[in-house]
């Protein structure tokens, strides 16, 4: 009853926006936004694959795998067993995460259809940051001495270890067949691919070169390299073997995302975290967060574009779509 009095004065609609302003900014102030969350406890980590978004969900017992539908907006919780989930991905019908569950290091795999998750693999050693992607997970795993990237053909069921040096191996992500990873030396790091059908690896680096944080769709590959100081993207091509510098802006940049054309990352340019954009189809680049809260941990597939934001002064999701371009 009062939202509607004063809505109906020019005094009301600042109140009104004020207000609602404060909790929704993105809804009256950018056009293209959708917040997925607003619970004041944290949400973070978020991945897309179609019409879902898997993300972490923080609750009273801990932190939780959920799953948000962008077409129906239906909310799940896809884990509820008081155990810490995190780092997930998600693709075609399965989520993939790790938690610490019996006092070991799992990594688990949610099957959407089936409704049940199954232990990929778990014991003491450390595995991390699991990727899935084209029915392959892929990981990190502690050997003893370093860590090696391991894969689970999901099909097959079938565990098979890819790297056995020395290095540590890390950060895996996995697309069409294509594992990259990036393997720190003893001065600096590079990026490596390894392809599953021929069983054969490819060293994009040399020495004393620093590459971190590769991230592949299919036969295209982003990752970040350090040059003359500056921090750029890069992408390379294994279809013609080429290798293009993306960016001009030098600033430290984190976590690139690549789908199709679009390739997204966090960029520190305007001295806080931001998520951008850049479309290899029209070569623009774009800026797609402008607040100064940190925009972090972002996703891509098709047009949309997935990231954690502070800027309520805790941890949500929102979610953009992309419609510049052909
Ligand atoms: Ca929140
Ligand atoms: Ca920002």
């Amino acid at each position: 009853m009062i939202k509607i009095i004063v809505a109906g004065s020019a005094l009301g609609i600042i109140v009104f926006l004020f207000f609602f302003g404060v909790q929704w900014p993105l809804f009256w102030k950018e056009s293209g936004f959708t917040r997925v969350t607003s619970d004041k406890l944290d949400q973070y980590n978020p991945a897309i694959y179609g019409d879902l978004i898997s993300y972490i969900n923080t609750d009273s017992d801990g932190a939780e795998i959920c799953l948000y539908n962008i077409v129906s907006g239906e909310r799940m919780e896809v884990t509820d067993d008081h155990f810490n989930q995190y780092v997930n991905d998600i693709w075609d019908g399965y989520i993939v995460y790790g938690d610490a569950r019996g006092g070991n290091s799992n990594i688990l795999l949610y099957d959407l259809i089936e409704g049940r998750e199954v232990l990929i693999d778990g014991g003491g050693e450390h595995r991390m940051f699991p990727a899935l992607g084209d029915g392959l997970i892929a990981w990190q795993e502690f050997d003893g001495d370093s860590y090696q990237i391991m894969i689970f053909n999901i099909s097959r069921g079938v565990k098979s270890q890819v790297t056995r040096g020395k290095h540590n191996d890390r950060h895996p992500k996995v697309s069409g067949g294509w594992i990259v990873w990036q393997s720190d030396w003893e001065e600096g790091s590079t990026v490596f691919l390894h392809d599953i059908r021929e069983n054969s690896t490819l060293q994009l680096g040399g020495p004393g070169e620093i590459q971190f944080s590769p991230s592949v769709h299919q036969s295209r590959v982003v990752f970040l390299q350090l040059v003359d100081g500056e921090c750029h993207l890069f992408l390379h091509d294994m279809a013609d073997g080429s290798t293009t510098r993306i960016t001009e802006d030098g600033a430290d940049k984190q976590n690139p995302s690549i789908h199709g054309d679009l390739i997204t990352w966090e960029d520190t340019r305007n001295g806080n975290l931001d998520v951008y954009l850049y479309d290899l189809e029209t070569g623009l680049e774009k800026q797609i967060t402008d607040h100064p809260a940190d925009q972090y941990l972002s996703d891509i597939y098709g047009r949309w574009v997935v990231y954690t934001d502070e800027r309520s002064g805790d941890m949500d999701i929102y979610l953009f779509e992309y419609n510049e371009g052909p």
